[in-house]
């Protein structure tokens, strides 16, 4: 008997048909947010979950699966969502999908950074409400990239793809990390390591958020962190919301402690904050990071190889482990 893999959300389509022929799959067609009941329902009855970001899979989802529930392949990077050690405890494997929307996710970072700096979003929002009366030579001013410090926290695939781009666009990278990077990615990165975040975060004109979210990053970006940054810096997080103290940082954008905010990612997705909606000095875009066709599609590919690898009786490659 084939094994039941539980869709928590609708994949792309050729992920789906794929799904299909190799196993018995629930699919979720009409894309609802599945509730408490039906992700418990789900881990009552699967072989194999796949969930997604939306779904908080904690100890007591996860204590309520069957006997059969072997996997939870996770469509997305970011496990934060599950409880690592709960699934271990319960010999459950959890897999993820890196490495195929580091490069999409990195766009999106330098995307926030270029509109926040460049204010293209105000911009726009100038030009089609009909405000636009004539071009100034004080105009939309903005900030130029070239020369200033860019401060990337969480050195990792995501991290050192912003830096390659940024180096490009003439920013001088600067960067915080549990370890240090070795010297020969260092040379290529042309980044300089920091040690103390504290301190570099006082020398930064932008500093990305590149990290997971762990218990170690809660809120890395404190109130008392976000008070070191400089006035013309701007934050942006492509992260996890939770990495910023979020009423924090509100409060440093309405007073004007710092530039402004490039953000992808929220505290209480899909909740959103109203107030970031009114601030001219925020670009906020809805968690897209990882929002290509390509990406997406890969993401559904790698799925479906850590699924395949375990029935088949392997190892699955991409299996997360919680941190002791
Ligand atoms: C995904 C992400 O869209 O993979 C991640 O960790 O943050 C996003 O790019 C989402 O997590 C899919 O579950």
């Amino acid at each position: 008997m084939k094994p039941l893999v539980i869709l928590t959300r609708k994949l792309p389509e050729n992920v789906e048909e794929r799904m299909k022929k190799l196993f018995r799959v629930e699919l979720n067609a009409d894309d609802h947010l599945f509730s408490r009941e039906e992700l418990i329902d789900a881990v009552q009855r699967a072989d194999i979950l796949v969930p997604t970001v939306t779904d908080k899979i904690d100890a007591q989802v996860i204590g309520s699966a069957g006997e059969n529930l072997r996997m939870l392949a996770n469509f997305g990077v970011g496990v934060d969502h599950i409880d690592l050690k709960a699934a271990q405890s319960r010999g459950i494997t959890v897999t993820n999908t890196p490495g195929v929307l580091t490069e999409d996710t990195a766009d999106i970072a330098i995307t926030l950074m270029l509109s926040i700096m460049r204010r293209t979003n105000e911009g726009e929002r100038e030009l089609r409400s009909g405000k636009w009366e004539k071009w100034a030579p004080t105009g939309m001013l903005g900030r130029q990239l070239r020369g200033k410090n860019l401060g990337i926290i969480g050195m990792g695939r995501i991290g050192q793809a912003v830096a390659s781009r940024a180096k490009v666009f003439g920013l001088e990278v600067h960067y915080h990390n549990r370890s240090q990077l070795d010297g020969a990615s260092e040379k290529e990165l042309g980044a300089t390591y920091w040690r103390s975040l504290d301190q570099m975060i006082t020398q930064m004109d932008v500093i990305s958020l590149n990290c997971p979210s762990t218990p170690d990053t809660q809120k890395i970006m404190s109130k008392r962190r976000i008070g070191l940054m400089q006035k013309h810096a701007y934050l942006i997080n492509t992260a996890r919301g939770d990495v910023v103290d979020e009423a924090a940082l509100i409060v440093a954008l309405e007073e004007k402690h710092i530039a402004g905010a490039g953000l992808d990612v929220y505290e209480n997705e899909p909740h959103v904050d109203e107030r970031f909606f009114t601030l001219e000095n925020v670009v906020a875009v809805p968690h897209m990071g990882s929002a290509t066709e390509e990406a997406r599609i890969a993401m559904g590919e790698l799925v479906l190889i850590n699924i395949k690898t375990l029935v088949d009786g392997h190892s699955p490659r991409n299996r997360v482990l919680a941190r002791l």
